[in-house]
């Protein structure tokens, strides 16, 4: 029998906290309450809290009876006074009736195990509580509605019929008929299509999950840190008009029409004069590799210089905007057509920047993409390459097996077939309460 488990679900500070309490015996909060608000299911009734006689607070309770609840157990959800004291207090009363406190994201684990909702939609209950742009909610709450389940589903249904068709043509191969076998790899297709666009959808829908990366990158002194704090609107970076003073690398969130987008201050790159230096070159070149968007700066009121041109050919072949900074130092813009024109100094050109760091790398605007996560996006890389095993397999029965292969890489998503090692990882990460 699982415990009964309870934890406060809202942050400290509130006017009012919310502990929510899960499990069989969860009725029994009833002791220590003046009223049963199991005897009046889903409706918030006022009640007393006592323990041994004293006080604890003047709240509100209201009763789930299993199923119909969010974890599927019975559970009691009280809203009390906000005051740490208060919380405590209760927390303890409702130890003496022998529960135990929540694990992370237990509440939510349980309702996965209970099946209220598959693993997908689970995970993209913390997307929905940290989602910090309008796009990256938008999508979490589609997940969270079951879009990724849906999809999935669709792909295995086409994989289950493809197996099927197989199976027959192992077990009955004079009578298999020849449009079963024919129709195969034309199955197989379609669902490799399906996989290979949501993967591909999904590399753009992870920035909505974890932000566009854009590594702000050029030599010392032509305005990085600068240019930073403009599109931050606050004095985050330390700017002097000495080279080398950003050493280390600087990382921020904004959002851009709805979408998040992690700007990432570095080192100037050159030849560093020391060693910390040395190291902060290091990890400005390693931003660079791993952001979404390279913008390197250049410095519109000087000559391009020997390293202004190495980043140049460096970053030739990565998703780039090339930006020249201090536009309000020069007269005429008589300059590379393919670089925008920027002042951190006076804001002008900023508007087009960020558009253009949209247009480079953001997913469509229109409609949120199903595919968010990445341990989804991993899964199905390897259905993917299950896929293309069966495609190319002499025997049926090892197209079968990979054809089988690649339905488990697909059912880890939605939980139908998954470790609970997995399962343990994934709510790990979520909060308490949650
Ligand atoms: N006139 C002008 N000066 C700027 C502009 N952007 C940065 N600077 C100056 O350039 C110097 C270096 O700026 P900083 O942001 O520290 O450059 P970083 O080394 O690339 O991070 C500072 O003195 C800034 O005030 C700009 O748009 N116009
Ligand atoms: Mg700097």
């Amino acid at each position: 029998m699982e415990d009964t488990i309870y934890a406060p679900s809202s942050a400290v500070g509130g006017a009012i906290a919310v502990i929510r309490i899960s499990g069989e015996h969860a009725n029994r909060v009833r002791e220590l309450l003046n009223c049963d608000p199991s005897k009046t299911p889903r409706e918030l009734v006022h009640a007393k809290m006592t323990l041994n006689g004293e006080t604890i607070d003047d709240c509100m309770a209201v009763y789930f009876a299993a199923p119909k609840s969010y974890t599927g157990e019975n559970m009691m959800e009280l809203n009390v006074h906000g005051g740490a004291q208060t919380v405590q207090r209760v927390l303890g009363a409702l130890a003496t009736l022998g529960f135990r406190p929540a694990e992370a994201g237990e509440f939510t684990k349980r309702a996965f195990l209970n099946g209220k909702m598959d693993l997908s939609a689970a995970e993209a209950v913390m997307d929905v509580i940290n989602a910090d742009a309008e796009q990256s909610l938008k999508s979490a709450l589609q997940q969270l509605q079951g879009s990724v389940k849906r999809e999935i589903e669709s792909v295995e249904s086409l994989l289950t019929d493809a197996l099927s068709g197989i199976d027959a043509a192992i077990d009955y191969p004079d009578e298999a008929e020849a449009d079963t076998l024919e129709a195969l790899p034309e199955s197989l297709l379609a669902a490799t299509q399906r996989i290979d666009r949501l993967i591909n959808e999904g590399r753009r829908g992870r920035v909505l999950r974890d932000g566009l990366r854009v590594a702000i990158i050029g030599r010392p002194n032509v305005g990085k840190s600068s240019l930073m704090n403009a599109l931050l609107g606050s004095e985050r970076a330390i700017v002097t008009a000495h080279a080398g003073t950003t050493r280390d690398v600087i990382d921020e969130k904004i959002s851009i029409d709805g979408v998040p987008v992690r700007l990432i201050d570095t080192a100037g790159i050159r030849e560093a004069n020391d060693e910390a230096e040395r190291i902060g070159v290091n990890r400005a070149r390693a931003a660079l590799k791993s952001a979404d968007v390279v913008c390197l700066v250049l410095d519109a009121s000087e000559q391009l210089t020997t390293e202004d041109k190495t980043l140049l050919d460096e970053t030739k072949d990565e998703i780039r905007v090339v930006v020249l900074n201090k536009s309000d130092l020069i007269q005429s813009d008589n300059l590379n057509e393919n670089a925008i024109f920027i002042s951190a100094k006076t804001g002008a050109g900023l508007d087009e920047l960020k558009q253009s760091i949209l247009a480079l790398a953001a997913p469509e605007r229109t409609d949120a993409s199903t595919i968010t996560n990445e341990r989804h996006i991993r899964a199905l890389e390897l259905a993917l390459r299950a896929l293309r095993d069966a495609a190319g397999a002499e025997e049926l029965d090892c197209a079968a097996t990979d054809v089988k292969n690649a339905l488990h890489h697909l059912g880890a998503i939605t939980g139908a077939d998954v470790d609970a090692a997995v399962i343990d990882r994934i709510f790990e990460r979520f909060c308490v309460g949650k």
